[in-house]
């Protein structure tokens, strides 16, 4: 195993400590929550423990699928417990950047409806000031539409594509337009000024209460995070 893999495999163990009996879980999405989702289905065997999960995405559904684990219906995300993820950038004031996996839309209302949330996330994630392109999730009938406003505000709205050519479509229907802000100091106005367009459907730039991070550093140590 690299240091990485080791290193999530740390964090994951670690964020257990959250599960408790029949919690109603919210999952995330990503090879962090996969690797959270595997470490799950042995804890709750070992302890005989029943949990339900909400999954963010067809990806993390097929993994609570192949692990076994019992699946609550969407109608149940306001009686979620706790909201396990993971993200692709953090600052230092713990505002975050999700949606590199196109699952930002569906991870809002987990980690919107948990009583509790943790994000698990390597080091090389954690940075002082967001500075990586922005998930914006559109609706296909306003593609174009704000497109066009996000370059006549001067930005460089990138229409995701997958490695062939063909549009990204999120499992919501709509495209995703990673647009580069630079140093995103201001993250909770960006989102509502995105938002206001005709046609955003989502924004991958989160500010919700987190319990804890869990950390993996470079040399295979774990830390955590309370803010
Ligand atoms: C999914 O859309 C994202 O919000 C994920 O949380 C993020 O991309 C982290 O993914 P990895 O764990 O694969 O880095």
């Amino acid at each position: 195993l690299s240091n990485l893999a080791e290193g999530l495999n740390a964090i994951a163990k670690r964020a257990l400590e959250n599960v408790k009996p029949n919690f109603l879980i919210g999952l995330g999405s990503g090879s962090t929550v996969a690797v959270f989702t595997n470490a799950l289905r042995e804890f709750v065997r070992e302890k005989r423990m029943e949990v339900r999960v909400i999954p963010s995405s067809t990806q993390i559904q097929l993994a609570c699928e192949a692990a076994g684990l019992q699946l609550a219906a969407p109608s149940l995300t306001p009686y979620i417990d706790l909201t396990v993820d993971g993200a692709d950038q953090i600052d230092k004031r713990f505002n975050m950047i999700k949606g590199g996996g196109g699952a930002l839309f569906r991870e809002r209302i987990l980690i919107s409806s948990a009583k509790k949330n943790v994000i698990l996330a390597d080091e090389s994630k954690f940075v002082n000031v967001l500075d990586m392109p922005v998930p914006i999730e559109v609706h296909p009938f306003g593609r174009a539409f704000v497109e066009h406003r996000l370059k006549s505000l001067g930005r460089k709205p990138h229409l995701r594509l997958e490695d062939k050519g063909y549009p990204f479509f999120t499992e919501n229907g709509n495209v995703i337009f990673d647009t580069d802000f630079g140093l995103v100091e201001k993250p909770a106005e960006l989102r509502t000024e995105l938002r206001a367009l005709p046609g955003v459907i989502e924004v991958g730039l989160f500010d919700e209460k987190v319990a804890a991070f869990y950390r993996a550093r470079n040399d295979g140590s774990v830390d955590v995070i309370r803010p």
